[in-house]
């Protein structure tokens, strides 16, 4: 899969070259592109922000920066040769401030530790082609957006996630739907937002979904955005060790599909004068089955009141009810 993300914040996603997400980019599973929008500006300050029509508090996103890096990622002007190597986070402007307008004009280093591209004009970045090794093989769902269908080495476009507190609830079912997408492409908004406009127009041209992780307000997309490319990075196949700790993930699928997952145990058997349950010790598969069943939905009625109240009863057996 491939992962394109913009920002003005390139250094925020250092943590995707640790763990699993790590791993999975040595390996080629997961080709990640971290752009800084800023090279896509065209004033001396590099400015990406400028104040709302119709007045009201902060800055609202330039929608001509966010266009140039927008069609300067997907493609737009089809060059033909494939993409960068992917593996680098470029940028590291420490700039915070609401002004937006301190950035210096030269081109920014890359971060330590990661592989220094050659150096790329602005406007004339990553071209979209989908490398071949770099898509998933043949037999991958085409997905359900407007992207063409992929076959190696074919121009697609990728659905885009703009990441805002108004957007669509993420959840586990969103990130499912996201894993099977041969190319995402995050445009992290800071401020008040991107320009509306933008959204608009690439709504003509790809699947464009606002999404929110939850009910608060970051200060920007980033972190929103590194959640969403842990939950759905580690659905790709062979991102997990363990394929069965997918299967068993609170919210995925199946027959324990809306409870959240109960409590685990490691040896010691014994610390600290505190036992594990005896039945995790007895080596009866139907009975850790059916334990594991009960403080599942014992932990969602405690934890998530909301989500055991909306549980299907036609789903609930006898001893379920007891609970
Ligand atoms: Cl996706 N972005 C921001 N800025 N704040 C959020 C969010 C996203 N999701 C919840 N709060």
């Amino acid at each position: 899969m491939r992962l394109d993300i913009i920002s003005i914040f390139p250094e925020y996603f250092a943590p995707l070259d640790v763990s699993l997400i790590g791993k999975a980019r040595e390996r080629g599973t997961l080709d990640v592109r971290v752009h800084q929008l800023r090279d896509w500006a065209y004033d001396v300050h590099r400015t990406v922000d400028d104040t709302p029509y119709g007045g009201g508090p902060g800055m609202v996103m330039k929608p001509e920066v966010w266009g140039e890096a927008i069609d300067a990622v997907i493609g737009a002007s089809a060059v033909p040769g494939g993409a960068r190597g992917g593996g680098h986070v470029q940028g590291s402007d420490e700039d915070e401030g609401r002004d937006g307008g301190e950035a210096r004009a030269t081109p920014q280093a890359s971060a330590p530790g990661s592989v220094v591209p050659p150096p790329v004009a602005p406007g004339t970045d990553a071209p979209g082609t989908v490398e071949p090794g770099t898509v998933e093989p043949a037999g991958v769902e085409p997905g359900t957006g407007a992207s063409a269908t992929v076959a190696s080495g074919t121009p697609v476009l990728p659905r885009m996630i703009v990441p805002t507190p108004s957007g669509r609830p993420f959840s586990q079912e969103l990130a499912q739907e996201l894993a099977q997408e041969p190319w995402l492409l995050f445009a992290c908004g800071r401020y008040e937002g991107i320009d509306s406009r933008v959204m608009e127009e690439y709504s003509g041209r790809l699947r464009v979904d606002e999404v929110s992780i939850g009910d608060y307000v970051l200060a920007g997309g980033e972190v929103a955005v590194l959640v969403m490319v842990e939950a759905i990075g580690r659905l790709l196949p062979g991102v997990l060790g363990n394929a069965q700790s997918v299967v068993d993930d609170s919210f995925a699928p199946g027959s324990m599909e809306n409870l959240v997952e109960g409590p685990v145990y490691t040896k010691p058997p014994v610390w600290r004068g505190r036992e594990v349950p005896a039945v995790l010790l007895s080596g009866h598969h139907g009975n850790v089955a059916r334990w594991r069943r009960d403080e599942a939905i014992r932990r969602t009625v405690r934890n998530r009141p909301e989500l055991a109240a909306a549980l299907d009863p036609a789903k609930l057996d006898k001893h379920d009810r007891k609970l």
